[in-house]
């Protein structure tokens, strides 16, 4: 198995967090990528031209996380970090709004590194706030977060650590104590430790 992924990413952060809690860190071959690189042959493998894919012993190529991380739970992990029944939508849904917090990061992220003039403050407010909401959303939901590590929880760490990394002008857990004191017993996890953004 082969895993596209970069340092930074806080999608590949979650399929690295999988594999680990998995134990199948060192089952996969890491291959460094830059997803702008056209000329490495990436976007035959991911035509999204985005991290994370991974590629399975068959050739075939799973992107994006939702999915790698599905395919890892269910064939090496017998969907212990998926739930089964309702509590597997549940898990799914939060595991959605984890993504879209993120994506509302990486959103106003990209919109700060366009040139001074070309820049809407009005879309990264909308974007900021919705991964404030999100963020709101899970200090909610922290009781379905909590105890033995799921997908939902894998994300939300990962997405809360990863704005706090790349828009770290904003507390984002100010005001969450729930969603505080769960994330700082979460991020001592080996899984979290071990992969730390850089
Ligand atoms: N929905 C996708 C999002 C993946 C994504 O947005 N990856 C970013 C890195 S965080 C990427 O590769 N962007 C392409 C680029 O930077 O050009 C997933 O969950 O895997």
């Amino acid at each position: 198995m082969r895993f596209y992924w970069n340092g930074t990413s806080p999608f590949v952060r979650k399929v690295s967090v999988v594999l680990i809690e998995l134990g199948l860190w060192d089952a996969v071959e890491r291959v460094q990528t830059n997803p702008r690189d056209q000329a490495s042959g990436f976007w035959d493998r991911n035509p999204l031209a985005k991290v994370p894919a991974f590629e399975l012993d068959d050739g075939q190529v799973l992107f994006d996380s939702p999915v790698i991380c599905a395919w890892l739970d269910e064939t090496h992990g017998g969907g212990r970090l998926s739930g089964t029944g309702e509590r597997r939508w549940r898990i799914q849904t939060l595991s959605a709004l984890a993504d879209g917090a993120i994506e509302g990061g990486l959103l106003a992220r990209q919109e700060t590194m366009r040139p001074e003039g070309e820049q809407s403050p009005a879309w990264i407010d909308k974007q900021l706030a919705i991964a404030q909401r999100g963020l709101d959303r899970l200090d909610a939901s922290v009781a379905e977060l909590a105890g033995e590590p799921n997908l939902a929880a894998i994300g939300a760490a990962c997405g809360i650590a990863w704005l706090g990394f790349r828009h770290s002008r904003i507390d984002w857990l100010q005001g969450r104590p729930r969603l505080a004191e769960w994330y700082a017993g979460f991020a001592e996890r080996p899984s979290m430790t071990g992969t730390l953004p850089g």
